[in-house]
């Protein structure tokens, strides 16, 4: 007699289901492979972006293999323990030796995380290397300000140069940033750099990077910051020192 779920298996339907749900996977993964839109992390364009994303497959791999081997235990034993004629199920108190090893190995990956994670958050939020550029960044509902302190290296003076929504930097040069809001939080988010901080009414707030390549990217706000948040996107150009020096060039004949 064919047990009642080998019944369902194999009638009509699932069997549609689940030749359809195998097919999907690949067919959708060949479509995204052959479209050029890309489904994972953005490209990495910032000096430290690497080392984040080392951390994010390390903790991936870690969880994804003890994923597969925890799920993978809970089938086989679905299986092999099943509910049978004439087979009793046998009580157990537990095991002290496995709980120590499940318990101990866990302890000693996370505190080998915690390290690993504080070395990458020193080196990309602690005290930020000397800075060739200093660019004050101010949200505003809903738009990015960009000031370039200008020849006299202050900001606030005369020869400031002012943009809205269009950020301009150099290839392989410290960039610090000075973070500011005029009214609510915003959060100034760069995917490409794997770098997000919010800004903050009142508070100057401060990051380093540094663009490893020339790009075009965009700058995205990652805070719901009222109702045209949805349009609050500014324009990051990568670009060589002389490219930079000329625009920053044009853009100060454009407001003196
Ligand atoms: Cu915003």
């Amino acid at each position: 007699m064919i047990p009642q779920f080998t019944k369902i298996l194999l009638s009509g339907w699932t069997k549609g289901i689940m030749l359809g749900g195998c097919l999907f996977v690949p067919t959708t993964a060949w479509a995204f492979g052959h479209s050029g839109v890309r489904v994972w992390l953005p490209e990495n364009l910032s000096i430290y972006g690497k080392s984040i994303d080392g951390l994010f497959y390390l903790i991936l791999w870690i969880t994804g293999i003890i994923f597969a081997l925890v799920e993978g235990t809970l089938l086989v034993f679905l299986f092999r323990y099943r509910a049978r004629a004439g087979k009793t199920a046998t009580y157990t108190h537990g095991n002290n030796l496995v709980e120590v090893i499940w318990t101990v190995i866990p302890a000693i990956i996370l505190v080998f995380l915690g390290f690993q994670s504080q070395k990458v958050w020193s080196y990309v939020r602690g005290n930020p290397p000397p800075a060739d550029l200093e660019v004050q960044v101010t949200g505003e509902q809903f738009a990015w300000n960009i000031r370039y302190p200008g020849t006299d290296g202050r900001f606030d003076t005369e020869d400031d140069i002012t943009t809205i929504n269009q950020m301009h930097l150099p290839v392989n040069q410290t960039v610090l940033v000075h973070l500011k809001s005029k009214d609510v939080i915003h959060s100034f988010f760069l995917p490409h750099f794997r770098i997000k901080q919010d800004a903050v009414p009142g508070i100057t707030g401060h990051l380093w990077l540094e663009a490893t390549q020339p790009a075009n990217v965009e700058i995205v706000c990652a805070e719901l910051c009222g109702l045209g948040h949805y349009r609050m996107r500014g324009f990051l150009t990568i670009e060589s020192a002389q490219a930079f020096q000329d625009w920053l060039g044009s853009e100060y004949g454009d407001s003196h």
